[in-house]
């Protein structure tokens, strides 16, 4: 009988730490940045060595692994979706985002690390053209 309720506590233990990991571990700690700390982090972060290749690796591709390096350092960034006027919908762009804490969001091209410019009715410039901004989604979620 003290064995089985050895057991019975034990297992109600385990069960504990188990939920405990899971709620640990879907915790987000990632917080919007400053603009100074997004600026260091885009400078530092490697992606945009990646060379871009319309089949292997395009601007999704660098936007996702932007986010998600961002992550790591516990900063919120997000894969930013444009629709651009006139274009097929799988052929829209994608770039990065931060909503920082002292000047409000600010974008970046993942490819280059420049800062640009983005608003609904505002074009934006690729090496294939200029093209007007029709639709901005933000994806938050690593
Ligand atoms: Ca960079």
């Amino acid at each position: 009988m003290k064995i089985q309720m050895i057991f019975a506590v034990l297992a109600v233990l385990i069960m504990i730490g188990f939920f405990a990991t899971i709620v640990i571990q879907n915790i987000d700690a990632r917080k919007d940045p400053t603009y100074a700390s997004a600026k260091y982090f885009i400078d530092n972060d490697e992606t945009n060595k990646h060379s871009y290749d319309e089949d292997i690796y395009d601007c999704h591709h660098f936007s996702i692994d932007v986010r998600y390096n961002a992550s790591l350092v516990d900063i919120k960034c997000a894969y930013v979706l444009l629709t651009f006027e006139g274009v097929a919908l799988g052929e829209n762009h994608a770039i990065i985002s931060f909503d920082t804490t002292d000047k409000g969001m600010i974008f970046f091209e993942p490819q280059t690390d420049e800062e640009v410019d983005c608003m609904v009715g505002g074009y934006y410039v690729l090496p294939t053209g200029s093209f007007k901004i029709i639709d901005i989604q933000y994806f938050w979620e690593v």
